[in-house]
């Protein structure tokens, strides 16, 4: 099968936000709403199985501060700490302080010269994912993917596969022809059921996850032993093989 497309998950895959990034953003929207929520580096590993930082912040009300469930309006409540913690997430990406990981603008920049396309597939915000690409990449890099599947725009977040589905959809293009990467056992299970074929780079709170479905496991895009950053043939022999 040839490889028309690879899609590719943000947060995890294309850098490492969430210990150092989301989590950080988080809190600080809990202190501006004068919350004593504290999400620490443990707690967030936790929390992580929720993925969308709205669904998230319900998951923790739900098991960890119940009495906050009483309040009027709950989802709107909810959305406003969430757009706060969206602003002081974008202040980080802008102050450069979450880089691209290892090997990602190499293969970016592989694909790309091999003309297989390049398209999003993620549950944050597409605010988040534009700035990020804007400020590792430069202002150029938007127009590079063809499509940004991101955030609210389908229903149910991964791991069901509606994101994947979507960006298939627009992209015109069935699953056989591409390749997703992914970091969690959420992003594969999304990937793999829209019949995707995933490779993993995994990532600090995702190395001990079920990836037994993936076509390849990496610790990052940069491949040991001999430090063979990922390439497009790579991809395209994966994908001919299987
Ligand atoms: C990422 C997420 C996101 C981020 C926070 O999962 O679950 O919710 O943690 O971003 P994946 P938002 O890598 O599988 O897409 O607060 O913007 O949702
Ligand atoms: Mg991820």
């Amino acid at each position: 099968m040839t490889l028309s497309a690879v899609l590719f998950d943000v947060d995890g895959t294309l850098a490492d936000t969430e210990r150092d990034g989301h989590r950080i953003a988080f809190n600080q929207a809990f202190n501006e709403f004068q919350l004593d929520w504290q999400w620490d580096v443990d707690l967030y590993g936790v929390l992580l199985k929720i993925t969308g930082g709205k669904e998230r912040i319900l998951f923790y009300l739900e098991n960890y501060a119940p009495s906050f469930l009483d309040r009027n309006n709950l989802d709107e409540w909810i959305a406003q700490i969430h757009k706060v913690k969206t602003g002081y997430f974008l202040d980080l990406l802008k102050k450069r302080q979450i880089p691209l990981r290892p090997g990602v603008q190499h293969l970016l920049n592989e694909l790309r010269r091999n003309n297989i396309k390049i398209a999003i597939a993620t549950t944050t915000t597409h605010e988040n994912v534009s700035t990020l690409l804007q400020y590792t990449l430069g202002n150029d890099a938007l127009a590079w993917f063809t499509v940004i599947g991101a955030g609210d725009i389908v229903p149910r977040k991964k791991p069901a596969p509606d994101i994947y589905h979507w960006v298939l959809n627009q992209l015109g293009l069935p699953a056989e022809e591409c390749i997703a990467i992914e970091d969690s056992e959420n992003g594969l299970k999304s990937a793999t059921a829209a019949g995707i074929k995933t490779i993993i780079t995994t990532s600090e709170y995702t190395r001990q996850q079920d990836f037994s479905n993936a076509i390849l496991v990496l610790e990052s895009m940069i491949q040991t032993p001999h430090n063979k950053p990922l390439d497009a043939q790579t991809l395209i022999k994966l994908l001919r093989n299987r």
